[in-house]
Formats: structure tokens, sequence, C-alpha cells
């Protein structure tokens, strides 16, 4: 081999691995389910677009006493029932655009074949043997509490009344591993995350850790995979379904394949989970010999309108119908957005026709159709050549950001931070936004002189969009095709975006452009606020002044600060409203569109002193209908109970320019 053949031998490609929890069959899927399988869909979309070799497994939990009762209570044996839930959960992930590699059922052979090796193992490894136990026993979480744990007769976990069982069975020597677990999470800070969970499992593993019971008798649950050695005996469902993470890759079955994938690096799991993660799980493995997986990851959970979901409350959130109603990408785009992952959060309607209407249609979508009618109108329907003569600093500054988004978004994705990735994304939503507004190619068009920048203008926003589209993919991959597509820039993106795409410059001038339809059309409200005639937006209502008060005594986070959209508005139009001497029917030019706003500055201003006056528009705040007339948004200003100063700008500033 010569040097240079040397030097040129291909690298071999980083690898991924990320897994969610295979869901229990009993019901259909929900949120929750949800929300696990598309933030690992979008780690895995951009791990390959990043260029790593990726595997995602997704898949169903099948046997254990919970599947059996649903079986039993609609009248068929498990694995009917079985086969006609997981339909649902399929279906469900190629409606949200999943792009799992494998789906694993539980009830397959390929796994229960592993399953019984892994229990094989143990044995003649002298990790398991028999006892006669008595405990607290939670049916529908399936596993032993002690006594200490136990809360007035209920189960700690989901505070379902416990039973008390006694039987023989088997038991893993899981309390061997106590110390070697601690130390292993001491000494690798990322092995679980966020780190509040880190420190909640070290505070479990400083209590004595007991042995944990693996079998349950056939006598008393049959569904359930047979321990190889004792026909007397299923494996606990749990054993059974956390080696699907290795049983799928290959161990005991295709030692090359598992070694290309194991240890994973990460495995997703809701924060009720990490505990069987984290101990059984880590504990198993360390048994079996293998690596522990890199990192466990565990996302907190979601409330619906501020409750607790639940099947009681009749307010469980079917996916199915939210990506109906949204369509799947606004849907996810949502879900990673709204709260930061890793911590609790809430699910109302209105705050996803807020986000969709404002950052989607408003920010991401109209800048898109603008761009789109521009070249159509301007540039022939082709997307026009920059000329270097006619580039600017403010376009060379676009192009900054655009390429800053590669390592900004990039260390957001590696915390698992997507809603701070989705938010750097955005600052380059915003920048092409003030950029077309400060560049106004509608009056560049007028005269013949400023072809060269009209068309440098036109490229970098097209190039911009581009980049967009790149950035997007992984959280909605169906927007950025049609972007793709629509920009005459890739029909394919699922098998044709490569690392390169993150690149400056990849769309080729010449090519055909053609809008289509709007990528989110906007949507109403889920329902209007009737706010009191005397209730001007601008002036604090009573209530608003009451909630103003009793937030003065607690702080709110910089996320929550930053769900309010703030923009400069030009007042264009203002009139009085007849029959209220308070109010003012104002226009105001958001950069996007123009809003009707409905104000109470009568007392203050005059109509005409208004017009031209730059101001501060909270533009997603809910349409109020008030004396009759929709206000789209809300204006600031200073004063009490009467307005005293509208709050406005030292510096001239552009419509629709975001306000921090
Ligand atoms: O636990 N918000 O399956 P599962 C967010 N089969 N996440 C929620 C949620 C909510 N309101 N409700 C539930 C199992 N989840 C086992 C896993 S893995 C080897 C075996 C999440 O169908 C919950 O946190 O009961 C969990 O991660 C997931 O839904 C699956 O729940």
């Amino acid at each position: 081999m010569t040097p240079l053949s040397r030097r040129s031998a291909p690298r071999k490609r980083k690898t991924f691995y990320i897994t969610t929890p295979i869901y229990y069959v009993n019901d259909i899927p929900h949120i929750g389910h949800a929300y696990t399988t598309i933030a690992a869909d979008v780690l895995a979309r951009y791990k390959r677009l990043r260029g790593y070799d990726t595997f995602f497994l997704t898949g169903t939990d099948e046997h254990g006493q919970k599947v059996q009762q649903a079986a039993s209570k609609k009248g068929l044996d498990p694995q009917t029932h079985a086969d006609r839930m997981v339909v649902a959960f399929k279906e469900l992930w190629k409606r949200l655009t999943i792009s799992n590699n494998d789906f694993v059922r539980t009830t397959e052979e390929r796994h229960k074949q592993v399953v019984q090796q892994v229990l094989r193992k143990l044995q003649a490894t002298g990790v398991l043997y028999t006892a006669s136990y008595e405990g607290w026993y939670c049916l529908p979480d399936e596993r032993f509490w002690a006594a200490d744990e136990v809360v007035e007769g209920k189960c700690p976990d989901c505070g379902r009344p416990v039973e008390r069982i006694s039987e023989s069975n088997y038991f893993f020597k899981m309390s061997a591993y106590r110390d070697r677990l601690r130390r292993h999470i001491q000494q690798h800070p990322e092995f679980i995350q966020p780190e509040s969970r880190r420190n909640e499992v070290l505070g479990f593993l400083d209590r004595p850790l007991e042995d944990l019971c693996i079998s349950r008798p056939r006598a008393r649950l049959a569904w359930g995979i047979p321990f190889p050695f004792d026909p007397d005996y299923v494996t606990y469902v749990w054993v059974d379904a956390l080696v699907n993470y290795i049983s799928i890759p290959g161990y005991g079955t295709d030692p090359r394949r598992f070694a290309k994938w194991w240890p994973a690096d990460v495995h997703l799991v809701g924060k009720d989970i990490l505990t069987t993660h984290a101990v059984y799980w880590s504990t198993l493995l360390m048994a079996l010999g293998l690596d522990l997986p890199k990192t466990l990851f565990a996302h907190g959970w979601w409330t619906v309108d501020g409750e607790k979901m639940s099947k009681s409350r009749g307010n469980v959130v079917d996916p199915n119908a939210m990506a109906e109603e949204y369509g799947a990408d606004a849907f996810r785009y949502f879900l990673l957005r709204e709260v930061p992952f890793g911590q609790d959060g809430d699910f109302s309607k209105t705050a996803m026709t807020t986000r969709y209407n404002s950052e989607l249609a408003n920010d991401l979508g109209n800048l898109f159709s603008r761009t789109l009618t521009m070249i159509e109108r301007y540039s022939g329907g082709v997307v026009p050549k920059s000329h270097p003569k006619a580039v600017k600093a403010e376009d060379r500054r676009m192009v900054a950001v655009a390429k800053s988004l590669h390592r900004t978004v990039g260390e957001e994705m590696d915390r698992f931070a997507f809603h701070r990735a989705l938010r750097e994304i955005w600052t380059l939503v915003d920048f092409a936004n003030r950029y077309v507004e400060k560049n106004a190619p509608w009056d560049l068009a007028k005269e013949s002189k400023n072809r060269a920048r009209l068309d440098v203008v036109l490229y970098h926003l097209a190039e911009t969009l581009r980049s967009l589209a790149v950035h997007l993919f992984p959280f909605m991959p169906t927007t950025a095709q049609r972007m793709a597509t629509e920009l005459g820039w890739s029909t394919s993106l699922e098998q044709a975006l490569k690392p390169q795409d993150f690149q400056w410059g990849r769309l080729k001038p010449g090519r055909p452009a053609r809008k289509g339809s709007p990528l989110f059309p906007r949507i109403e409200p889920p329902q209007r606020i009737m706010v009191q005639e005397t209730a001007a937006p601008a002036t604090p209502s009573k209530e608003m002044v009451m909630e103003s008060t009793s937030a003065a005594t607690s702080f709110i986070s910089i996320d929550e600060f930053r769900k309010l959209d703030l923009r400069v508005g030009r007042i264009v139009a203002a009139e009085k409203i007849m029959g209220a001497d308070k109010l003012l029917k104002l226009s105001v030019d958001i950069g996007t569109e123009t809003r009707q706003v409905v104000a109470g500055i009568a007392t203050k201003y005059a109509p005409d002193q208004l017009i031209g006056k730059s101001v501060i528009v909270v533009t997603n705040l809910k349409p109020a209908v008030i004396r009759g007339i929709e206000s789209q948004g809300m204006i600031l200003a200073a004063g009490d109970k009467t307005v005293e100063a509208l709050a406005t700008f030292v510096e001239p500033v552009e419509s629709g320019m975001r306000v921090k």
C-alpha cells in the first residue's frame, strides 16, 4: 500500500444508536408516547444529517399483567390483542414521519430467544437465586414495594392500592452492584441526564439496594417469556422489555453487528421509568459483562391545560388528532419548542395555536411565501445569481448568521436542548424577515439600475431559506422537503441530504422556484375571550393588574418572557371608535402583515398624532373583541389607570423587528 492510498483509506463512519422506551400495548398511544418518539426521531435525523451511521429503535412491550388484563377485558387472547394494538403505534409513527430503523415487538421470536439466553447467562454467572418472598405488590406497576415505601396501603409511584403477595421466585443479586453503579454514575456525568435526575438516582442509591425479583409464577401470570430452565415461571416484564435494547442490535446472535451498535448512545425515557433504566438495566448489563449505555436522558411529563392527563379526566391528548388539526410537523415543532427537554410542560390548544400562528405561519411561512412570490415576480421564477460587486455588509451578516447555526444548533442538540436549537434557527428566520423589510425588493424592482442589487437580495433570501430547510429537516421533515422542492433545490432530502449541505451557497442560480400553497395556513385560535368594554388593551384591566401584582412576587424565567412575541409596529392608520371615548382603532404594520389593534389611548392622543409612530406590539396575544371590534394584539404604554405615554424607540427601527 502506498502512503497516499493509506491516507485516503476510508475512515470508519461514526455510529449513533438511539432508543425510545417500548410502549405497552394495553392502550392506544398518547402525547407522552409521541413526545419521546418525536424527540428520538429528531436526534436520529440530526445525527444522520451530520454523517453518522444511525440506528434508531422503537417498538412495543407486549407481555405482562397490564397487557393480559387489557386483552381479557376485551375478551381477546393477549397475542391477538397485541397484534391489533401494535397497528395503532405503527400507523402513528408513519403519520408523524418517524424514521425508526427497526420496530421491536417483544412477542417476536428474535427477541424472546435472546431474553432466554440472557437468563441462562445470568444463571450460569451465579447471580440468580430462588427465594420465597412476601411483599406489597402493585399490579399496574408490576412491582413489589418494601413495607416502608408503601404509603397508607398505596403504591408510592401510582397511588393505587397494593396487594400482599407471597410466592417463591427467582431473584437477581442486584444489591451486589450498588457501589459499582454509584461509582459509574459519579465518574460519568453524562450518563444520567438532566443533572437533577442524576442526583435523584444517586439519592436512591444512598439507601440499601434490594435484589430484584425477575420471575412471575406461571400459575399467576402466564403471559410472558418462559424461563428457559424452569417451566413454572415466566420472565418479569421489565427484564423482558429492557433486553430489547440489546436483542435487536444482535446480542447473542450477531456479534459483529452488536459490536457495531453497543453501547447505545442514548436511551430516551420518561422520568417515571428512569429508575428501572438507571438501576435495573445498568446492573443487569454489569452482570452480563456489557458496557452501560452512554446516556440515559429522562424527559418530563406533559399536563393538559394545567391538569394531570388521565383517562378518567377524559383529557388524554390524541397525537393523531393533533396531527390532523395542525399537521405532523407543527405538532413536532410545538412539543420540542414549548418546553425545555427534561422539564415538565403543559399542553394546551391555545399555546399550540399561538406558536403555530406566530412562529410557523408568520415568521417562517410568510418569509418563505414572500420570497418565492418575489422570485416569481421580479426574477421570472428562477433563482437569480448573486453579483459579488453588489453584495453589502448586511448580506454578509446574514450569511454569517446562517453559517453560525452549524455550530450553535449542534451544541444545543448535543445537550438535548431542542428548544434552544430551534431558538437558534429562529435567529436566522428573524434576521431574514428584517432583511426583507430593510432591502425592500419591491422598491428595488422599480428601477432597472438596481437589478444587480435586487438579484443579490433575492439570492441571499433563497439561499437562507435553503439553509433553513436543512436545519429544520430533523424537526419538520415534510416542511423542509416542501421548501427544498419549491426552491428548486432537491426533491429527495431524506436520501440526498449530506453534511456539506450545511455550507453556504449550495443553491444553484437558474433553478426554477415555484411557490405552492402556504406552508402553515393560519389557524383560528380555539376560543375568543370577550374583554369588558371598558378594558382597553393598552391600559391594564383589573384582572391584568391583579395578575401582574401577583407575578411581582415570583420571578418568571427567561423562557417564559420569550413566549411574548414583541415586535416593532408602525401605526399606519388610526380612528376613533363611535361611542367609546377612550378607544382608538389602529392599523399597525408589523412587517409581515397589518394588524388591527384596539387601544385605550384616545384620552391622550388624537388619531393624526399617531400615524407613522413606531410602537411595541404584543403580537401573540389572544385576539379579543372590544366593542364588537377585533383587537389582534396590544401596544405597550406607560400609565396606570390612564395612559401617560406610548412606548416607542430612540432610533428609527423597521417594522417587524423583534423587541427583546
Ligand atoms: O413504561 N407526558 O411503557 P408506557 C410525557 N413499557 N410522557 C409520558 C406521559 C406524559 N403525560 N405519560 C406517559 C412503559 N409518558 C414500559 C417501558 S422500556 C424498556 C419499557 C411516557 O407505554 C412515560 O414516561 O407505559 C414513558 O416513557 C412512556 O410514556 C411509555 O410508557
